[in-house]
């Protein structure tokens, strides 16, 4: 047998040789979009000139972006709206729930390939889909009928035995692998779970575990589709879209992690990393400020149900704030019908939108110095809106023993653990899902004035000299380098605004100091291990390349965030030696010579250090096509270019 991951990708194949580490292009069915993302990804797609999409389904949900302090939102909205019904595409309105929730209920289908503009596109894995995160671009041109391109990764077999015992979540499983892996174990990896403890998992908790998989830094993470998923279909009236994969053996991984959920117990994420995982216990008695349940990991009908049975009868306690958001309309439609929406509300719920929120610090934060207690899937710095909070993550259950008693505690503490019913038939209303339009012909696209027109995109350069303008240390996130919040989040369809926020958390004076640099000849970024880890936003390269960066030079990538620099014409390279990072110091005049006849010769690129008088030997890994797309200026000019 193979595993099924690998069975879907060969099924896909349409370009390159299955073989690890080789890079391999594959046939995309389904897309996904959210708001934040999609406005430049439908921009791009605009750019290319087709009709319609090419995909068998093109999803677009408005999910992050609904704050609407100003006009900024609700016209991206709009713009959205009309794309969707002009192209060919479903559309999600604001209200209608969380991209990956909405998309797990209505769309996701076993042996599928999805991919979406938003990283943690892989909770469709948990309906036994192929789906990854994407840049809003690559997304764009899978949309119109092109490949997906990524290195065929390891196939690494989570094993599952045994059973969860009470108050203990699918969280904690993703935590335990996690704990074990951290946030740069998965890279290059599919995590493919199987073993008889998967048979104890509805398809929401596999999805808790495929979505945070996207922590670990894997390419996607998957389960097999079995009669489990088939109920799950049948109660969202889409029996038709079953297909059986079945379940792996030892014998077809590359890897095996064994994991047996009879042992697991609650963990927890500390600040700021989803990967500093310790026992919950390590923490009982620190008090707790706010606490947030929900996001695209913990929001399904099973894990609110879970919250407000927990929740009954109880009232939260008087120095601790809890928000609750439903993960989709569907789900908030049934707590409001069978009367547990009122547990919660009773207990003393701010009950928030179905929408990102408070995960993307889109209100909701927390005070001063807070630590706020969450159930979603990032804990990164600065992420919840108030940049001294400390954030950890947890399960639902172990969230709300917080809530109540003021602190982190056992959720025993609540007594027997509940027996959930979840009803057997639900009501199935799509009517916040918009078809495309019958006559697109006759649709215009709506552009309010927050949408800005796309840059131009240059070939790359010859010779470079550049300043180095910031020197990043291991593991810096896309939120570091591209923040998100209230404040940022709206101006994600217009660049030279959304620019002047890069690296703010770290360094504000970065912005400026980089135009500057701009007129001089351009900047670099030096980073360290795992860069541009977290979220799959393009605007952590689209900003910087606005601002001139033309390079950046790390120990080592996160996958998406370098596709994301190779599509907008940034080069990235690493080090040969990683001592070279020591020996480079911030402001440093650096130069390359002859980048695009390297790059042509596939040859070392090297950088010299004009200021210190060394050289620095560095290394890249791009394709033949990815060699191109540099060469061409980004992956837009090289796609119109070959159409
Ligand atoms: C996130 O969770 O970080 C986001 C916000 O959903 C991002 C997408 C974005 O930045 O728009 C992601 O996960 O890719
Ligand atoms: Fe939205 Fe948070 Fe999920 Fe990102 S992680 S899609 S911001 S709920």
């Amino acid at each position: 047998m193979v595993s099924i991951a690998k069975k879907i990708l060969q099924d896909h194949l349409v370009e390159g040789k299955y073989e690890v580490g080789e890079e391999i292009g594959i046939r995309i069915d389904h897309t996904l979009t959210q708001d934040a993302t999609g406005t430049m990804a439908y921009l791009q797609f605009e750019a290319m000139g087709l009709d319609k999409v090419k995909t068998e389904l093109s999803v677009s949900i408005v999910d992050h972006n609904t704050t609407q302090s100003d006009f900024k939102n609700p016209d991206d909205h709009r713009y959205l709206q009309s794309v969707a019904a002009k192209y060919g595409i479903q559309f999600s309105r604001p209200g209608n729930g969380i991209c990956h929730q909405v998309f797990l209920e209505r769309f996701a289908t076993p042996s599928k390939t999805l991919i979406g503009s938003d990283s943690h596109t892989p909770t469709a894995g948990g309906m036994g889909s192929i789906a990854i995160g994407a840049g809003g671009l690559d997304v764009a041109v899978a949309m119109g009928g092109g490949p997906f391109y990524l290195k065929t990764p390891k196939i690494v077999g989570v094993k599952l035995t045994g059973s969860l015992p009470d108050y203990v979540a699918a969280k904690d499983v993703i935590l335990e692998v996690l704990r074990r892996i951290n946030v740069k174990g998965g890279v290059g990896k599919i995590l493919e779970y199987y073993g008889p403890g998967i048979k104890t998992l509805s398809v929401p908790e596999r999805a808790t575990i495929t979505n945070m998989g996207a922590e670990t830094g894997a390419t996607t993470s998957i389960f097999p589709s079995d009669e489990i998923t088939k109920d799950f279909l049948k109660w969202q009236n889409r029996e038709k879209d079953w297909v059986e994969l079945p379940a792996g053996e030892d014998g077809d991984y590359d890897e095996i992690i064994e994991i047996n959920l009879s042992e697991l117990e609650p963990l927890v994420a500390k600040p700021h990393s989803p990967g500093k995982v310790v026992p919950l216990s390590e923490l009982y008695g620190m008090k707790v400020d706010q606490v947030a349940i929900g996001s695209c990991t913990n929001s399904s009908l099973k894990d609110m149900l879970t919250v407000s049975a927990l929740l009954k009868g109880r009232k939260i306690h008087s120095d601790t704030v809890l928000g609750i958001s439903p993960g989709s309309r569907q789900v908030l439609m049934e707590l409001a019908k069978n009367g547990t929406l009122a547990d919660a509300i009773t207990a003393g719920a701010r009950i928030l939108e179905s929408a990102c929120g408070p995960c993307i610090g889109m209100g909701f934060a927390p005070k001063t110095d807070a630590v706020a207690v969450r159930t979603f899937n990032r804990n990164f710095f600065g992420r919840t809106g108030t940049k001294s909070a400390n954030a950890y993550l947890v399960s639902p259950e172990v969230a709300v023993a917080a809530a109540i008693f003021g602190e982190f505690t056992d959720p025993k503490k609540l007594g027997e653990y509940p027996k959930i019913e979840i009803p057997k038939e639900i009501e199935i209303d799509d009517s916040m899902i918009l078809p495309p339009s019958e006559t697109p012909g006759e649709v215009a696209i709506i552009r309010g004035p927050n949408i800005a027109p796309l840059p131009e995109f240059q070939p790359l350069q010859d010779n470079f000299e550049f300043k180095v303008l910031i020197k990043a240390e291991d593991d810096v996130t896309t939120d570091h380098i591209m923040p998100a919040g209230s404040k940022i989040l709206p101006l994600r369809s217009n660049l030279p605004e959304i620019s002047k926020h890069v690296f703010e958390q770290v360094d504000a004076t970065f912005p400026e100091r980089a135009l500057k640099s701009k007129e001089e000849g351009g900047g670099i970024i030096i980073g360290g291990e795992n860069y541009g880890q977290g979220s799959s936003r393009e605007h952590a390269a689209l900003a910087p390349m606005y601002l001139g960066i033309k390079t950046v030079l790390t120990k080592s990538f996160a996958r998406i965030h370098r596709d994301n620099l190779v599509n907008f014409g940034i080069l990235p390279l690493t080090f040969k030696d990683n001592a070279d990072y020591d020996r480079i110091n911030d402001g440093d005049v650096l130069e390359i010579k002859g980048a695009r006849t390297a790059l042509k010769e596939n040859q070392p690129i090297i950088v010299h250090n004009r200021t210190q008088n060394f050289d620095v030997q560095t290394s890249y890994d791009f394709s033949e096509r990815e060699r191109e797309i540099l060469l061409a200026g980004g992956k837009l000019s090289y796609t119109v270019s070959a159409s």
